[in-house]
């Protein structure tokens, strides 16, 4: 007997299939942007002006892991509570508002990035549409007003989405006194309560300093203060992107797997982890940043090395979920079980898949973590090598495949292609593995990142292969990546049509081995570790906020772009002056 999500909350499927829509449009969008970087900076193919790229990077950026990676974060999440707790959100209209402000704010934010396309952006607010400020949009690069009101529409619906959920869950506890908390429930609400801690640094910045900024309200602002603000936030989302990848890695793949989940009290250690770590450890984007004390820098680095804890824990669960659930199936031998796993099931292929790719991501991570090793790949291609081994592929693959898993059972259809879904996710794994392997070298050998020209007019001295084998395996990968992700949108879109079908798959997830009542209630003390949490991000940022208000003030110096010519004959006049010679 299949149990169908649908069947049981069709109110809570259709919003959940309203946000999966919103996210696999900007998958779309964002992949092909990906795919358009990926030839013009390697120059083998460009249709664009290179000051466009720019324009196609933010958009990138922001469609990808603001837009496809949270709107699937809220449907996923939507449906993690109200499965798991069995409960109905209470208020409809609460749900459909934080997803309706969310697509509203998303909106003002993709009109204002796509703006910049046209050679004489229109007039809005009083600025040219465009925003190429990339997805790190801290000070001095300026975008349009819009977007940044944009951003904050969007973080309003987040909140107001967490609200829905705590609301679910006090609501459930009221009906259930003294019941530990489902699991896939307690992972929603702590990652909830690490994002609202986390993301109140993005939001002062954008609501004290950069809107009143671009609408010239206030002179200046002090651009050191706008950029930790933003790694204040800037940290911890990157794992708001991780975990949904971990919610299904945690309670899907074992299933998938002929099993169950292993330990269900490690699970909740890890989420606590994160809640508790994830923010205090922003510095770590800056350590090139001067005025910040190394103090501060070393602080941030010692906490980062802590949060490693938390992905080695879930290395540890997950396969040994797998393990158990391959020996279940018959599976023999010291790694002979590996072989018993179901390879042709898709999403579970997918998701095994971006479980090994996020351990290399995770170990190229501790080299940008080590503060004197950053400084060799800073800024470099390396980083985006990185980046697309976690969220690129770690969350996005994950996501992918638990796609194929979970939307037949908010559609009520048979997944349609489950070989091309097989192809799709193996296409992915080998796209990102020449992407990747490209950026990491190309990044240790300097090749910089966020650029259209990186050829600069010099040959650059690799150590192994040419230039040109890099950016081939760069398009190469891109081109297979893309290539999945119009497999992945073709299969979706035929399983939504494919009406008079049942599907084959069953939602129903067996409790773990070592369940809930194994572990300390104090674990599902929220309040307590929100308290916590709270204390450890006063003690990381207090200090370091306050040095750098005392250095460059609240609102700094005016930074504005200054004409370099001007500046030079500045300067040689200076030069002039101290040498006893006038020069005019
Ligand atoms: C079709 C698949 C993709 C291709 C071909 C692709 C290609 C690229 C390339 C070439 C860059 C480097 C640009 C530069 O530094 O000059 C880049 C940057 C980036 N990509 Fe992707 N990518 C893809 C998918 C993804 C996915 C799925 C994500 C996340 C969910 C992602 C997130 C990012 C981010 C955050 C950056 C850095 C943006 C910045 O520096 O502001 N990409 N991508
Ligand atoms: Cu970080």
């Amino acid at each position: 007997m299949t149990r169908l999500f649908v069947d049981e909350y069709p109110g809570q499927a259709r919003l959940v299939r309203a946000a999966f829509l919103n996210s696999f449009i900007a998958l779309g969008l964002g992949a092909t942007f990906g795919l358009v970087q990926a030839f013009h900076r390697t120059d083998i193919y460009r249709f664009l002006p290179s000051p466009d790229y720019y324009t196609v990077l933010t958009g990138h950026g922001v469609f990808l892991v603001i837009s496809f990676v949270i709107f699937f974060l809220v449907g996923l999440f939507h449906w993690a509570i109200t499965d798991s707790l069995g409960q109905r959100p209470t208020r409809a209209w609460l749900s459909w508002g934080w997803y309706g402000l969310m697509s509203l704010g998303t909106l003002i934010i993709a009109a204002s990035i796509l703006g910049g396309f046209f050679e004489e952006p229109p007039e809005v607010l009083g600025a040219p549409l465009s925003a190429d400020v990339l997805f790190t949009f801290y000070a001095p690069l300026q975008a349009n007003p819009l977007f940044y009101l944009g951003l904050i529409v969007f973080f309003a619906g987040t909140w107001l989405a967490g609200a829905d959920w705590f609301r679910t869950w006090l609501t459930w506890k009221g009906d259930n006194p003294g019941k530990r908390i489902p699991l896939p429930a307690f992972m929603v609400l702590t990652t909830m309560i690490m994002w609202y801690l986390g993301s109140i640094g993005v939001i002062v910045s954008l609501i004290a300093f950069i809107v009143p900024w671009s609408f010239e309200v206030i002179p200046g602002v002090n651009p050191l203060l706008t950029r930790t603000l933003f790694w204040f936030f800037g940290h911890m989302v990157v794992y708001f992107w991780v975990l949904p990848a971990y919610l299904l890695w945690y309670n899907v793949l074992p299933t998938l797997s002929g099993g169950r989940l292993f330990s269900d009290p490690l699970a909740r250690v890890v989420f606590i982890l994160f809640v508790l770590l994830s923010t205090p450890v922003g510095i770590h984007h800056q350590y090139m940043d001067p005025g910040i004390a190394e103090g501060f820098k070393f602080v941030a680095m010692t906490n980062t090395m802590f949060l490693l804890l938390p992905s080695l824990l879930t290395a540890f669960t997950v396969v040994a979920s797998m393990e158990h659930g391959a020996r279940q199936r018959g599976g023999e031998g010291t790694f002979g079980w590996i072989r018993a796993l179901p390879w042709r099931e898709p999403a579970f292929t997918g998701m095994a898949l971006a479980g090994a790719v996020f351990a290399f991501g995770g170990f190229t991570g501790i080299v940008n973590a080590g503060m004197n090793i950053n400084y060799l790949v800073h800024n470099t291609l390396w980083i985006p090598g990185h980046i697309h081994t976690q969220v690129g592929t770690a969350t996005a693959l994950s996501l992918m495949a638990g796609s194929y898993w979970l939307v037949p059972q908010l559609t009520g259809n048979r997944l349609v292609g489950r070989r091309i879904a097989l192809i799709q996710v193996v296409t992915w794994f080998l796209g990102i593995v020449f992407m990747t392997n490209a950026m990491y070298r190309s990044g240790l050998f300097g090749v910089p990142r966020r650029t259209a020209e990186p050829q600069y007019s010099f040959e650059y001295d690799v150590g192994i292969g040419s230039m040109g084998e890099l950016n081939a395996q760069i398009a190469l990968g891109g081109t297979l990546l893309f290539v999945a992700t119009v497999l992945f949108l073709g299969v979706m879109l035929l399983t939504v049509l494919n009406r008079d079908s049942e599907p084959l798959v069953d939602g129903t997830i067996p409790p773990a081995l070592s369940g809930p009542e194994d572990s300390p209630r104090i674990l599902d003390n929220l309040k307590l570790w929100a308290a916590i949490a709270i204390v450890l991000l006063v003690l990381a940022y207090a200090l370091p906020l306050a040095s750098i208000i005392q250095q460059g003030g609240l609102h700094g110096q005016d930074i504005r772009p200054y004409p370099v010519v001007l500046a030079l004959v500045d300067a040689v006049q200076h030069a002039g002056t101290t040498l006893g010679v006038a020069i005019y």
